[in-house]
């Protein structure tokens, strides 16, 4: 039987070794698409965008990696613009992660752009992810993340049936240009942008065209993208039990693809998606599960909300390792319905606060990184310093 003081010490070690990617574009203005209301001081291109990452890490300690979106973050420079920007990322203490393709800004991908109609279009959107794994070549980055914003708005407008098969044959164009230490991380979204279908609408579409790719090819499950009500720790588990769960891109949502801080609209629904997490041991840094916010602060300040994000996926997380495993496994063998779910609801109202707390002071992190931060006088200096020069937008 393991103590509560073991069980306490293993959530210590795992919790100090966890990390969260953070997404470049959280650090730009965002809105909706009725207005972006703009920040003073946020980043005027990809260099201060990583600097603003790099707070986050600096102040929480878990989060080393930034995910890029391409061409947002595309310093071109004849003279090696992305190596200049991991020097960068290497100066602030970070690296690059994730490296994610933009299919949805031409005006030729109207109509889809790798199951586009047209081949031109279809080998014009194939080239952009072949320039994406340059791009990983030229950041370290192992994998491509590709959300593909591609649907119809009317029954009828395209043959379902046809637009699988040519998102199956970019894809597979795509996965013959990987190193074999790279992965496809495919993501999959039920509405938004089209809103009658969208070609990677569910998981199990995702997971289908993953399983023909081969073995370097795994699904991303943003919790923003399901209908209301959907079970998501149950897709956890599925997906972990079929060794495909490749990503999570965390934001919380009330109604749709909301994009707000993970953890802040249902944070029991983050405790049991960390609680499968911990059930599957895809914790550990080398589970092959990468976890990233994918979000977009829009009327708070973005570092913060950052920060706040991050310390909820740990107190999510904190819970979830603090479950009485053996306990729980008893009471549902023995079909003891309250006493198991008693058990998890034990943990899920434990305040972890305090052990987090712990896990930070024992790094020479602050108890708090969110008051830390505000008090760093961070803010009013990138406030007075980037003056000028355009602010970069959700996309810029
Ligand atoms: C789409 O809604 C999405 O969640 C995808 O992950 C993109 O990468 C991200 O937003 C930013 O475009
Ligand atoms: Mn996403
Ligand atoms: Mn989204």
């Amino acid at each position: 039987m393991t103590t509560p003081e073991q069980r306490r010490q293993d959530a210590v070690d795992a919790l100090a070794q966890q990390t969260i990617e953070l997404p470049s574009w959280a650090f730009g203005n965002a809105g909706t698409r009725f207005k972006v209301f703009p920040t003073a001081g946020v980043p005027r291109d990809p260099f201060e965008k990583i600097s603003d990452a790099a707070q986050v890490h600096r102040h929480t300690g878990a989060a080393p990696r930034v995910s890029l979106h391409i061409p947002w973050d595309l310093v071109d420079d004849a003279d090696g613009g992305m190596e200049k920007l991991v020097a960068h990322a290497a100066d602030e203490g970070v690296a690059i992660g994730t490296i994610n393709s933009n299919v949805f800004q031409d005006d030729d991908y109207k109509l889809g752009s790798l199951t586009n109609a047209d081949p031109a279009v279809r080998r014009k959107a194939v080239q952009h992810h072949l320039r994406c794994l340059d791009v990983m070549r030229a950041t370290g980055s192992k994998d491509l993340k590709i959300w593909l914003p591609d649907g119809t708005n009317y029954p009828g407008q395209d043959d379902i049936r046809d637009r699988q098969d040519r998102l199956a044959e970019s894809l597979a164009e795509i996965y013959a240009g990987l190193d074999p230490d790279m992965r496809i991380v495919l993501e999959y979204k039920f509405f938004e942008p089209y809103f009658y279908t969208m070609d990677i609408p569910d998981w199990g579409t995702s997971l289908l065209h993953c399983l023909a790719l081969g073995e370097q090819a795994m699904v991303v499950l943003d919790t923003g993208h399901h209908a209301p009500g959907t079970n998501i720790e149950f897709i956890v588990a599925q997906l972990l039990r079929a060794g495909r769960l490749g990503a999570f891109d965390f934001n919380s949502r009330f109604y749709g693809d909301d994009d707000l801080m993970a953890g802040a609209a249902d944070p029991f629904q983050l405790f049991r998606i960390m609680n499968e997490i911990v059930r599957g041991d895809a914790l550990r840094p080398d589970s092959g599960v990468n976890f990233m916010l994918d979000q977009c602060h829009n009327v708070e300040e973005k570092v913060p909300g950052q920060i706040r994000s991050v310390m909820n996926v740990q107190e999510a997380t904190a819970k979830a390792l603090l479950v009485d495993r053996e306990a729980l496994g008893e009471a549902q063998r023995s079909g003891d319905v309250l006493a198991a779910n008693g058990l998890l609801m034990d943990a899920y109202s434990t305040d972890v606060r305090p052990l987090l707390a712990e896990v930070r002071e024992s790094r020479g992190l602050p108890a708090d990184p969110y008051r830390a931060f505000m008090a760093s006088g961070y803010l009013d200096r990138v406030r007075s310093e980037r003056v000028g020069g355009t602010q970069a937008g959700w996309g810029a």
